[in-house]
């Protein structure tokens, strides 16, 4: 019994370190506005990671969420951490579970670490459009998806948008299924990912966000994919020659908190916090698709840009097929077959 409470209060001083060091770095407040804008006596920091620069849409949708909350209540001191200063999203998310983060919103992809469920996102080639995804993730299915949060400890407020995810890499030029033979490509944490590239002829090698870059510059992976709004804001084009407009999955991004902090907020604090996640998450939906077309034509401009034909894109699809049938063995027909039905019935 006695090793029991030793264990017991070296896990709690293990979480009071962490939630100290959790705290970021004050000067690391990201935000435009935030300095000198600490959280006074009464107000309850809430601090944002996310994985991307401040040149992102979805920095502009933080910031966005911090501007409807502070207008609205003096309750809360929002702070947006950019680019993993804080964590990367597996990380972040873990973070959450243990009280030493307020908010992060990552990737669904990701999330699979948490929820195996979460993979449906990760299914290639069968959302068509962003118009078919926000009937998908603001319906009855996106809520389910959301409700799943709550036995990890989570609460998801809204859908974001990530992207239609296309390949960079800077070995060749890819036009063809046939061109992905043995290329290194790095691919998020996530077994529908490495299982769908290395369906396609390609070698996957998992990798945090926030490692991305410097492997590309060391040449220690041949390629990646991405949306292009992450492509264009993290300088990929640097050290990338080729781009190859696959649209091979759409990410979604999840707006989430801390279970037990929102538990703790009266009706009045949860709704304003909810309403302005949907609300910035609308605006980062529309920067998000405007961005996506600019820098599509700046990539174009700095990348040898390959598109790819029906017929080709065709063969992507067939070749891939098998990953969306085996992946009903982690994650559940049930969840399967309901995505497969709302795409369909919005298409
Ligand atoms: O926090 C930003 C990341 O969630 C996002 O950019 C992840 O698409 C992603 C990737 O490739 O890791």
């Amino acid at each position: 019994m006695k090793r029991k409470w030793s264990f017991m209060i070296m896990v709690f001083i293990l979480i009071l370190v962490m939630a100290a060091c959790g705290g970021g770095d004050d000067e690391g407040g990201e935000t435009e506005g935030s300095e000198g804008n600490e959280a006074s006596g009464d107000q309850q920091n809430l601090r944002i990671s996310i994985g991307v620069n401040d040149s992102h849409p979805e920095y502009e949708g933080a910031v966005r969420f911090k501007e409807l909350v502070e207008e609205q209540t003096d309750d809360f001191n929002v702070e947006v951490y950019h680019s993993g200063q804080i964590a990367d999203d597996r990380a972040a998310v873990e973070m959450l579970q243990l009280g030493t983060l307020e908010i992060t919103i990552p990737s669904t992809s990701p999330m699979v670490n948490f929820i195996p469920e979460y993979g449906v996102f990760d299914l290639p080639f069968t959302i068509p459009n962003e118009e078919v995804a926000d009937q998908v993730l603001d319906g009855e299915f996106g809520d389910e998806m959301l409700d799943m949060l709550e036995d990890q400890g989570l609460v998801g407020l809204a859908w974001w948008e990530n992207g239609f995810r296309n390949l960079t890499n800077d070995t060749r030029p890819v036009e063809s299924v046939d061109d992905l033979n043995g290329l290194n490509v790095r691919t998020m944490e996530n077994d529908i990912h490495m299982d769908a590239w290395s369906a396609m002829g390609a070698n996957p090698t998992p990798m945090a966000f926030t490692e991305l870059f410097t492997a590309m510059q060391q040449g220690t992976i041949d390629g990646q994919e991405n949306p292009y709004p992450t492509i264009e804001t993290s300088n990929y084009d640097e050290v990338q020659q080729y781009l190859s407009g696959t649209n091979h999955v759409y990410t979604p991004f999840v707006f989430l908190m801390d279970k037990e902090l929102w538990d703790g907020f009266t009706e009045e604090q949860q709704t304003i916090i909810e309403e302005a996640a949907l609300e910035a998450g609308e605006y980062n939906r529309e920067r998000n698709r405007e961005v996506a077309e600019e820098s599509l034509e700046t990539l174009q401009e700095n990348m040898e840009y390959s598109e790819i034909s029906e017929e080709e894109l065709e063969r992507f699809r067939e070749s891939v097929e098998p990953v969306i049938e085996n992946s009903r063995t982690d994650l559940g027909d049930e969840v399967v077959d309901r995505y497969l039905e709302e795409i369909e019935k919005h298409e």
